[in-house]
């Protein structure tokens, strides 16, 4: 299954807003920096405000490629490891919006790319540099056009995992839905196909094996699988 669009919104209008040829795209789904690119330019406006949100935020500073620390991350995982097949995944993005869509990793890849090198945080007592690779989830919010009421942003996980964001939190430009970590395809014990990335949060709300990101008006009952046994819900940096 394809990339469902809006009316509104066709595949050539995306493209074209992107920057990229159909053919360039197909090729090169990845790889190509369209990350600084104002999401405004994507496509048409999104409700007020979102747009404020998105017009208010400003980048955390990241680290250049030679700070990366590839043995500094360590896995950490609550319960089984969740063994996704990547040609069958989907990510279902839903809730309170205009369009709800899915998306295929390749639906994913063919999106604007967007890395940066940040700090993993965790409360364990550790923490690593890391280069992320992905989409911004802005850029889904975009597509699927979230409703005048939404505040929070639900993640489900295939492991049983879950967490919920504030809308700001998740619409920040450095908020990604990744599927590359340091320059590779993700691994399986770093939540492949797909998962959250920031670096205005706490290593437990990255949530791994994302398969539903739900925009949500009302924030309980459910606030997090940490957060539900103590852990602080905001968890900022
Ligand atoms: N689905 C899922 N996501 C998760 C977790 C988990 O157990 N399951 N652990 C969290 C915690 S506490 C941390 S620190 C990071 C660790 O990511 P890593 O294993 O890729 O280093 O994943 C977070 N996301
Ligand atoms: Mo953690």
């Amino acid at each position: 299954m394809g990339l469902i669009l809006p009316p509104s919104l066709s595949r050539r209008r995306l493209l074209i807003g992107a920057g990229l040829s159909g053919a360039g795209l197909l090729l090169n789904g990845c790889g190509t920096s369209l990350g600084s690119r104002r999401v405004g330019q994507l496509t048409e406006p999104l409700n007020q405000a979102i747009e404020q949100l998105l017009l208010s935020q400003s980048p955390v500073p990241e680290f250049p490629i030679s700070a990366i620390q590839p043995d500094q991350l360590l896995i950490n995982t609550f319960d089984e490891t969740p063994q996704l097949d990547p040609e069958q995944f989907r990510l279902v993005v839903d809730g309170e919006v205009n369009q709800p869509m899915q998306f295929s990793l390749a639906d994913l890849q063919a999106l604007p790319f967007k890395d940066m090198v940040i700090r993993h945080v965790c409360v364990e007592g550790w923490a690593a540099i890391v280069q992320w690779g992905g989409v911004q989830l802005q850029t889904l919010a975009q597509l699927v056009q979230p409703k005048a009421g939404v505040r929070y942003v639900f993640f489900t996980s295939a492991d049983g995992y879950y967490e919920s964001w504030d809308l700001a939190s998740s619409l920040h430009p450095q908020t990604l839905m990744v599927y590359q970590k340091n320059g590779q395809p993700l691994s399986v014990d770093n939540g492949a196909p797909l998962r959250l990335a920031s670096p205005i949060k706490l290593g437990y709300k990255q949530s791994k094996w994302v398969t539903q990101i739900t925009f949500m008006n009302e924030l309980r009952p459910r606030l997090g699988y940490w957060e539900d046994r103590g852990y602080e819900w905001f968890a900022g940096l």
